[in-house]
């Protein structure tokens, strides 16, 4: 049996060899999902938010064939910087480190990687989910199949509301797939603090997410669970605001015959453009305030474990 090509980084091995709690961090925000130079910024920010609360951050990607669990700053400012970094999701990982490439991961396979390296709370901006007119395309992020078998408890904003936010949480439902929102009812719709949908589960406390996590593999359920943690008021941006903006974004996209897993990135990269920049101020504020709570409730789980 091959060894699997997997290192990491010198704090977060001096974290995990003492108990501290550890948070994973995708990068495909970093190379798709933001422009340089603010995926930089934000990710070094990022990180440093979870260093100051005691939690030790672990950035998660694939550098020269080898799956990285924590990244060294001249990677991170390296990668920020690639151009034409692959998107890989659960499909890819495997080929990626075959081949010696490097790639960015997304929620899918950074909570593959973090659960290969026993980190169990992951923070992102937003999760990928059912597209709108994916009765039509088909288009499913792998994200919602991968909350479903591999237990990482991981902190979003809810759905983008690009996606079909109604068809997401059905198919979440379906696979039984815990959705929890923080402090309020309704569901977040990523730069929106509400949608008109009401998320299945309320929790208010990091602690008592913990417990369910905990509690879901005492049980012996596979999977995750999904946290829907609100952007800050002060930093959102109106849904009915959105909505054209979301709508042309789609015509262009469409226009452009955009596909596959080029759609995601694109629809960032427009609504950014038509908003002048403001919705990136938005999901700045909103990653740095789910790394916060993911820290929590890693910080949580390790005084449960003690
Ligand atoms: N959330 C963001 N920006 C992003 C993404 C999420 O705020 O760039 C990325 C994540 O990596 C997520 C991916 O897993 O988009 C979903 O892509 P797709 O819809 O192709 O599955
Ligand atoms: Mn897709």
């Amino acid at each position: 049996m091959n060894d699997l090509p997997m290192i990491r980084s010198s704090e977060v091995a001096a974290a995990q060899s003492s108990g501290r709690p550890v948070v994973a961090l995708e990068s495909t925000i970093i190379t798709h999902g933001m422009p340089y130079p603010q995926n930089l910024t934000v990710a070094r920010q990022v990180e440093d938010d979870l260093r100051a609360m005691g939690v030790t951050p672990a950035t998660i990607a694939v550098i020269d064939g080898v799956l990285h669990i924590g990244l060294e700053d001249e990677t991170l400012e390296a990668l920020a910087q690639a151009r034409a970094v692959s998107k890989l999701s659960r499909a890819d990982l495997a080929a990626c480190l075959a081949t010696k490439g490097t790639g960015a991961t997304t929620v899918a396979a950074t909570m593959i990687a973090a659960r290969l390296a026993g980190i169990e709370v992951f923070a992102t901006g937003g999760i990928g989910g059912v597209h709108r007119g994916a009765e039509e395309s088909f288009d499913v992020s792998a994200d919602l199949l991968e909350l479903a078998q591999t237990a990482v408890t991981v902190v979003a904003a809810g759905a983008k509301a690009i996606l079909d936010v109604a068809k997401t949480l059905e198919v979440l439902e379906t696979h039984g797939v815990p959705v929890i929102s923080v402090g309020q009812d309704s569901f977040p719709a990523f730069w929106s603090a509400q949608s008109e949908h009401k998320a299945p589960l309320r929790m208010d406390e990091a602690e008592t997410i913990a417990e369910a996590h905990l509690l879901r593999q005492r049980i012996g359920l596979p999977g995750g669970q999904l946290v829907a943690n609100p952007i800050p008021q002060q930093d959102e941006i109106a849904a009915q605001h959105l909505a054209p903006i979301i709508a042309t974004a789609h015509r262009d996209a469409l226009a452009h015959g955009i596909s596959g897993k080029a759609v995601t990135p694109y629809l960032l990269q427009r609504i950014f453009e038509l908003t002048d920049g403001r919705s990136l101020t938005a999901n700045i504020a909103l990653v740095r305030n789910n790394a916060r709570l993911a820290g929590e409730i890693a910080q949580a789980l390790s005084e449960k474990s003690r």
